[in-house]
């Protein structure tokens, strides 16, 4: 008999409190409370040294939350892979689609429903909301990517950039997607205070972390840390792109 294959190896690299890659051939699901019919990997928490939660979550038919989801301080954001989704705050529901999202501010909770017939895939986040003295509380939205404008990026040209939240103070996070063409690339090696959690939703590229260059690919997740280092370049036959999660708008303590 001869090993599993995937036993022999893994692309994971987990470096606590810098970087990490986690690719989905070795996710594990986990079930949590007030989720039901869903299964769950948690990719970032504050045990890798994220100051974030994120999941990558399997939603099957009538699967839905039966506690809302965030709240008391804590902002909450929903976006669609595959799949439809309904979510509710406060009261009101948006329907999503492949591409849609919900962000949700600190003072308010979702509720999620998968009332479609079949399973939709979602990544989930929260943090602690940052308030300001003075800076109005950050307001709920709602959209697809489909319809928003992507702008080029950093003046490289096969490069677009999408911010899914506004730029206004009063938001403490931002969500945005780069999209790469083959052969694009950061114009150079970053290194900043802002920390991310990023999915690739397809492609594939090398990308600079804590300067080694690592191939990654569609499903890998990247959670990059305070000043780690951080650029990539695409490769192959369709463009990189991942959703990235970044703070903003607040002065370090
Ligand atoms: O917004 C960013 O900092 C982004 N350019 N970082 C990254 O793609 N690693
Ligand atoms: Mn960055």
């Amino acid at each position: 008999m001869s090993y599993p294959k995937d036993l022999l190896s893994t692309r994971a690299i987990i470096e606590h409190g810098r970087y990490a890659i986690i690719p989905p051939e070795g996710l594990v699901n986990n079930k949590l409370p007030y989720f039901e019919k869903c299964t769950t990997s948690i990719i970032a928490s504050p045990k890798l040294g994220a100051s974030f939660v994120q999941y990558l979550m399997n939603m099957e038919p009538e699967g839905k939350t039966t506690k809302p989801f965030g709240g008391n301080g804590i902002e909450t954001f929903v976006f669609v892979r595959e799949g439809a989704l309904d979510v509710i705050v406060d009261g009101t529901k948006y329907e999503l689609s492949k591409g849609g999202y919900v962000y949700c501010p600190p003072q308010l909770s979702m509720l999620l429903e998968n009332n479609s017939s079949s399973s939709a895939k979602l990544i989930l986040y929260k943090q602690r909301y940052i308030p300001v003295e003075g800076i109005p509380e950050p307001w709920v939205v709602c959209n697809n990517i489909n319809n928003l404008e992507a702008n080029i990026y950093e003046g490289m040209e096969d490069v677009t950039l999408i911010d899914l939240l506004p730029t206004n103070m009063a938001f403490d996070m931002n969500m945005h997607i780069l999209t790469f063409q083959p052969g694009g690339s950061h114009p150079f090696i970053e290194t900043h205070v802002q920390e991310h959690g990023a999915y690739l939703l397809s492609g594939e590229g090398i990308y600079n972390l804590d300067n080694k260059w690592i191939p990654v690919k569609k499903g890998d997740f990247i959670w990059m840390g305070p000043f780690i280092q951080q650029a990539t370049y695409a490769v192959g036959h369709e463009p990189l792109s991942y959703i990235y999660s970044k703070d903003c708008n607040r002065d370090p303590e």
